[in-house]
């Protein structure tokens, strides 16, 4: 039998990779998997518990929050607070960052931005949900309060980023700009164990995800890529499967193993799409290129994008690298 390799040995173990490293971000990690093993628990048992249903209370996006996007946000805010590694957290629930003002933390080289439970709207009908980390080294001098600067930072200044996806079996997948792993949690030891190393997304791949009932109200572009996709062509085994779970964390997951695009594109409605650039885009743009896909806001790299707000949004297009270059090149034609 092989021996397992727990989350916490591959964090100590990569960490002797880097012989200057403090430890700092070793310790990040480990204290998210902590706190997602928490959220895993909250998860599996919100049938059980009477969790389920709608709070009372709105997001800044002017959304209904369900209990568990609360309780895994103080889970997650909580556990980054007291592990004392970052200085400061932006998470998509709550309309300011926080800074931490103890000393320990003030002294902390990073912050962190996570979206705590992605696509909580599906919780209510036992589909996969998530949660998404970016972090960054602070802008701000070591010692001082975090400020907006150290928030507002492109996704190419990752140093690193995940996700968990709570499905038919929890995983945490990240990446720390040396390559994406992924951990399955073994419920019988509660701990991840190393199951997908090295992960690498196809260069083509046959599903495309987009909510397809906003289609007429996309750019040409945008539709011009979908009609392609459901064209017949045995050379490039069309026509493609549709696959929306709505649920970015699972969709994104489906396609990074077996190949794929997801897409939520700008509408008439909303010309920046609904996801936001650096809770949902940013983590997953630096995991699928460390896979060796690509992420586009249709234009350009979606880790370019430099923010100018905390919540912005912007339209994505991620995943196998053929498939976001011919998206992107059908949007460029559409538009001369
Ligand atoms: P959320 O952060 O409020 O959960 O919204 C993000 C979710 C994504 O998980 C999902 O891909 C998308 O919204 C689905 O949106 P739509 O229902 O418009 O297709
Ligand atoms: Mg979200």
């Amino acid at each position: 039998m092989s021996s397992i390799v727990t989350l916490s040995e591959f964090i100590m173990e990569r960490q002797a990779d880097f012989p200057y490293a403090s430890g700092d971000l070793s310790r990040l990690l480990a204290d998210i998997g902590i706190a997602s093993k928490i959220v895993n628990h909250k998860v599996n048992k919100a049938g059980l518990q009477d969790i389920l249903g709608a709070m009372e209370s709105t997001n800044v996006q002017g959304e209904t929050q369900m209990k568990l996007d609360v309780f895994a946000d103080n889970a997650l805010l909580n556990a980054v607070r007291w592990g004392g590694q970052v200085c400061g957290a932006a998470s998509e629930e709550n309309e300011k960052y926080f800074t931490f003002e103890s000393e320990i933390c003030k002294k902390s080289k990073y912050v962190i931005l996570f979206d705590p439970l992605d696509g909580s709207s599906n919780i209510d009908v036992n589909v996969s949900i998530g949660t998404i980390f970016s972090v960054f080294r602070r802008k701000s001098s070591v010692g001082d309060l975090a400020n907006v600067n150290d928030f507002l930072q492109k996704g190419s200044e990752q140093v690193a980023a995940g996700y968990v996806i709570y499905g038919s079996s929890t995983m945490l997948v990240y990446t720390t700009g040396h390559g994406v792993n992924g951990f399955t949690l073994e419920p019988s030891i509660g701990e991840f164990c190393l199951s997908h190393e090295n992960m690498r997304i196809p260069e083509d791949g046959t599903i495309y995800s987009i909510n397809e009932g906003n289609l007429m109200s996309c750019s040409p572009g945008v539709q011009a890529y979908v009609n392609w996709c459901k064209q017949t062509d045995k050379k490039t085994q069309r026509p493609y499967s549709a696959r929306y779970i709505g649920s970015l964390v699972a969709d994104f997951h489906r396609n990074l193993i077996k190949g794929g695009i997801y897409m939520y594109p700008g509408t008439v409605k909303s010309q920046e799409g609904k996801l936001r650039l650096q809770y949902e885009s940013n983590p997953l743009a630096f995991i699928v290129e460390q896979a060796g896909g690509k992420a586009s806001d249709g234009k350009g790299r979606i880790m370019d994008i430099q923010p100018s707000s905390l919540h912005q949004r912007a339209p994505l297009f991620i995943g196998s690298k053929n498939m976001v270059e011919l998206v992107e090149r059908l949007i460029a034609e559409e538009n001369n």
